[in-house]
């Protein structure tokens, strides 16, 4: 396909609107954190939808766009997942994980039970594309992982910016969740992200993030 072209413009901020921003920018998202007590309040489609479409406007290589977003809300199908990954879970946390990575995560204070697989409204299981499937004909698709990272890491982002919470979960192995979604060849599961409110009352571990010296390096 031959290049094309069209005028790009966005506000432009400079000096102390942009300082001003970029501190406000950076003390939102410090209040972000990931959550594993959920409410059972709904949250509506139309903001799902939203949300996702945010997440869809992430960079991908050669613009593939290589992901597929499936949104579970239907009872039945979230106590399966919940089932299937407990399955996985409890056998990770009694033997197949090594005793370093249990140690790692003592502090999170996580085990085999995932109850926020049901009581989240809704849980959006992001799957990457190695390929896609034209008329069952293969098309490349390239850089999949950081295309599909950057699109979960977009949701995040907008899960947090319309004041709700989420969860990157990842019951290792995921394939249970091809076949309960009937997802086609071509899709792998990338995360698992429980959508919705807190619980009332949430504590989320006391954890630290790096300083600033620990994470740039200036030339
Ligand atoms: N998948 C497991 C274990 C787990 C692994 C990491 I790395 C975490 O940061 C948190 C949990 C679970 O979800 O419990």
């Amino acid at each position: 396909m031959e290049a094309k072209f069209i005028p790009y413009s966005k506000k432009l901020l400079k000096g102390e609107e942009l300082k001003l921003e970029s501190i406000r920018h950076y003390q939102f998202m410090e209040t972000r954190r990931s959550v594993r007590e959920f409410s059972k309040e709904q949250i509506s489609m139309e903001v799902i939808d939203n949300i996702i479409m945010a997440a869809s406007t992430a960079p991908s290589g050669a613009n593939k766009q290589p992901w597929m977003f499936c949104v579970v809300t239907d009872a039945e199908l979230k106590s399966k997942i919940r089932v299937a990954a407990e399955k996985e879970e409890y056998e990770s946390y009694n033997g197949r994980m090594p005793q370093e990575w249990l140690n790692d995560l003592s502090y999170l204070g996580t085990d085999w039970h995932k109850p926020f697989l049901e009581d989240a409204p809704a849980l959006i299981i992001v799957f990457k594309k190695s390929y896609d499937l034209e008329n069952d004909i293969k098309k490349n698709n390239y850089y999949v992982s950081e295309s599909v990272g950057l699109a979960c890491g977009f949701l995040l982002q907008a899960i947090h910016q319309c004041g709700l919470v989420a969860l990157t979960h990842t019951p290792s192995p995921m394939n249970f969740l091809c076949s309960l979604l009937n997802r086609p060849v071509n899709e792998k599961p990338f995360l698992l992200i429980p959508i919705g409110y807190p619980a009332v009352d949430v504590k989320v571990p006391d954890i630290k993030r790096k300083e600033k010296n620990a994470i740039i390096t200036y030339y």
